[in-house]
């Protein structure tokens, strides 16, 4: 809402973390989002993420296409490394910048326009290659930044702010998620810090396809009665499968959680996921149980948050091409120009 640029002095007792940064050596430019704006929440909750992991910024690569939702890498990880696509092709820039160098930590972030409209096909294809990433959609039903039109997220029957009915079916992306494979795949809402803080670090510890839909009401055209995706919706309608917490492994590992009642994942970098499970029955290692469940709920009228699915032993899309280990700018000329003879035992390969 303002333009004022953010002052520079910290407060010397602000915590740090283990890399001795503060909180706000994560952030960005300030906001231009319209003040309440649910995306300006999920950006606090990535600072918070990444101050935690004790992520230094220049690791990252935040990568965006169009929209209000794309508009928000600029206000946080300022020292991080960003690149702004153009509407709905984020995830193929995304999957050539990780071929390129694997030692960055992908973050791309989206829209429900972005990745469920014009950006389907991207979003399909960069799930199912299983590209090493968190990818975030910062979901409202609408395209915001071009004034309210329902998106292909928008529920049947849910009412714009001038009152048109939407009579399309709505794409559930989680869905979609689970049946392209995705490894890690999670749905939370930006009001819920406590759930979408821990979501995150795990889905940055996951190694491969993590995706994480977060509903986030547009204060300016959806959230109003009649929206199922605004705040006092969500609010009512909100059924989470789990509570869970991420802790590094170095971290001493302690919970006062009830006993009993905790599932433990290792995941792929030692990290691990302490999840409280408030449905007995909810296993977040079974595929298509995350995916009968989604259904069953969605037929009631509510919204699953948490944890749906995990794969701790996932794989990527790194693994599956047999890349290069090292980043393609520190190769040297030898191995990126390997000459005729070669070229010529390749080209016989392939006769
Ligand atoms: C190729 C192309 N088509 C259409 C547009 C116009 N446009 C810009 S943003 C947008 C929708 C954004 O919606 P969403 O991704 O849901 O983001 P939000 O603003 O809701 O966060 C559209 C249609 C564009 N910029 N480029
Ligand atoms: S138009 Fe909606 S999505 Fe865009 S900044 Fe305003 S509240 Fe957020
Ligand atoms: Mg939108």
């Amino acid at each position: 809402m303002t333009y004022l640029a953010k002052p520079k002095l910290h407060h010397p007792d602000l915590p740090k973390n283990a890399l001795g940064f503060t909180r706000r050596d994560y952030e960005g430019a300030i906001s231009t989002l319209c003040a309440g704006c649910g995306h300006d929440s999920i950006s606090a909750g990535i600072i918070q993420a990444f101050f935690e992991l004790d992520i230094p910024p220049h690791r990252v690569a935040k990568l965006s296409g169009i929209g209000c939702s794309s508009k928000t890498p600029t206000y946080f990880l300022g020292n991080s490394h960003g690149f702004n696509s153009v509407h709905g092709r984020m995830p193929s820039v995304l999957t050539g910048a990780a071929l390129a160098n694997r030692d960055l930590i992908y973050l791309g972030v989206s829209g429900d326009g972005d990745s469920a409209s014009i950006g389907l096909g991207q979003f399909a294809h960069v799930m199912r290659r299983g590209v090493n990433m968190v990818y975030i959609v910062e979901n409202n039903g609408v395209y915001g930044l071009t004034k309210g039109q329902f998106s292909a997220t928008a529920d049947r029957g849910s009412k714009s702010k001038r009152g048109a009915v939407n009579s399309d079916e709505p794409i559930d992306l989680v869905l979609l998620a689970l049946t392209l494979g995705a490894t890690f795949v999670a749905r939370s809402f930006s009001g819920d810090k406590g759930q979408l803080v821990p979501l995150i670090r795990a889905a940055v510890a996951h190694r491969g396809a993590a995706f994480i839909d977060v509903i986030s009401p547009c204060v300016a055209f959806n959230n109003h009665p009649g929206s199922t995706k605004s705040y006092d919706y969500v609010r009512e309608h909100n059924d989470a499968v789990n509570r869970l917490d991420f802790m590094t492994p170095r971290e001493p590992i302690t919970a006062d959680y009830a006993p009993g009642s905790i599932r433990e994942l290792v995941l792929h970098d030692g990290g691990m996921l302490r999840l409280r499970k408030l449905h007995a029955d909810y296993d977040p290692s079974d595929r298509v149980g995350a995916k009968a469940y989604l259904e069953q709920r969605r037929a009631q009228g509510e919204v699953v948050t948490g944890l749906l699915y995990v794969q701790p032993d996932s794989s990527d899309m790194h693994a599956a091409l047999e890349t290069v280990e090292q980043p393609l700018n520190v190769l040297a000329d030898v191995d990126l120009v390997p000459g005729n003879a070669a070229l010529d035992s390749v080209n016989t390969s392939l006769r």
